[in-house]
């Protein structure tokens, strides 16, 4: 018997500034309807999805040192409760609807902590299990060389827990969220866990400030790292876009449903609110799984050390780290080759001190002091 599940991608078109958390529910609970017209048991909407996407602007009054002063407008972005007053219609839609959900909001916890967070809503309506986003992109103050602010960095802290997957919906379900899916960590983290869905919702601006090179490349970013996500795993993936001109300020759309064999099944047309299903076959997944991605027979970790104890970016020559000297037109693998420290190439060991965190890629493209 085969395990289907029939998964609804619920793209957003823009939230503006002023709108409110309940004409923003009646979006989406027009979208839980339209997944449920389409015999959908899963919906899932985007990253905050709840409001306009806030970091785009410096909102509060603390500097450097962090948020302060008045935070009034900041903290009506964030939802102290789930459900609350404004999402209880959606938990009560779902349980009468036998349809779950996925959705993206800004999480301030009881003890003051703030993170981007994603909750799994099962068909009862009862909460699954929550993810708080792992990478956290943009900067952390304001950087008036921008058109717009990215300030992520300032409004949510790291998650502190992780990727967890959930058993739930007929099999193992993982969430993750937008800046996350570019990491290949992502997905082989919740793979080693025996992810089926990895479920995904995203706000991407079509403008990247620090190197505009890659704007027109944000379509094919997005699905390379997506697709390559789900065959390398053997899941399917789910991404969700808030999309089109919000503020402003334009994002990629182009929400998808990709199978474990890394093909797009499903993708969204429009840039606005639009409903996008799929019949998932989750005994897909062990096509992959226990063929060319069959972990415990292939998987080398006793390789992949560095993954886990480095940062980066560093190169080592057993264990050394190479500091590139005056001649630095020296290619990476000379350098690799010849760790004698001719051709400019200088060896020391390394130190917390020595590490290079001045991202010189991005050197010519962003302003001194500010990050991408
Ligand atoms: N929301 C989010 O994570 N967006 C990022 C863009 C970062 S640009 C500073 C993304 O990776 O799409």
């Amino acid at each position: 018997m085969t395990r289907m599940i029939t998964i609804g991608a619920a793209q957003l078109g823009p939230i503006a500034r002023n709108e409110s958390r309940e004409e923003v529910v009646d979006r989406l609970l027009a979208l839980l309807r339209r997944g449920a017209e389409f015999g959908c048991e899963l919906v899932v909407f985007p990253e905050l999805a709840l409001t306009t996407f806030f970091p785009r602007w410096y909102l509060d009054e603390g500097g450097p040192t962090g948020i302060g002063g008045d935070t009034t407008e900041l903290d009506s972005y964030y939802e102290i409760e789930m459900p609350n007053p404004a999402t209880k219609p959606l938990f009560d839609e779902a349980k009468r609807l036998a349809v779950g959900f996925c959705l993206g909001y800004a999480e301030l916890t009881p003890d003051g902590h703030r993170y981007n967070t994603y909750m799994l809503v099962d068909r009862a309506g009862d909460i699954v299990g929550k993810y708080r986003k792992v990478h956290i992109p943009g900067h952390e103050n304001y950087e008036p060389w921008r058109q717009f602010q990215h300030l992520e960095r300032r409004y949510f802290e790291e998650s502190p827990d992780g990727f967890s997957v959930f058993p739930a919906f007929g099999g193992i379900v993982g969430m993750a969220i937008c800046n996350d899916r570019r990491w290949p960590e992502t997905y082989r983290v919740m793979g080693l866990q025996g992810a089926e869905m990895i479920l995904i919702g995203y706000n991407t601006p079509l403008n990247y400030a620090p190197d505009p090179s890659q704007n027109p490349l944000q379509s094919f970013h997005n699905q390379l790292v997506m697709q390559a996500g789900a065959y390398q795993n053997g899941t399917w993936v789910v991404g969700v876009a808030k999309g089109g001109i919000e503020e402003g300020v334009e994002s990629l759309a182009q929400s998808v449903i990709i199978a474990p064999s890394g093909q797009i099944v499903a993708q969204a047309t429009s840039i606005g609110d639009e409903l996008i299903s799929v019949a998932c076959d989750l005994d897909m997944c062990d096509r992959y799984k226990k063929t060319l991605f069959d972990f415990d027979r292939y998987r080398r970790p006793e390789m992949y050390h560095l993954i886990t104890s480095t940062d980066g970016p560093q190169a080592l020559v057993d264990g050394h780290e190479i500091v590139f000297g005056e001649d630095d037109d020296v290619a990476a693998g000379t350098a690799l080759a010849d760790p004698t420290g001719v051709h400019g190439i200088e060896i020391t060991t390394p130190t917390d001190d020595s590490r290079d965190d001045s991202h010189e890629d991005h050197a010519d493209a962003t302003p001194e002091g500010s990050t991408p």
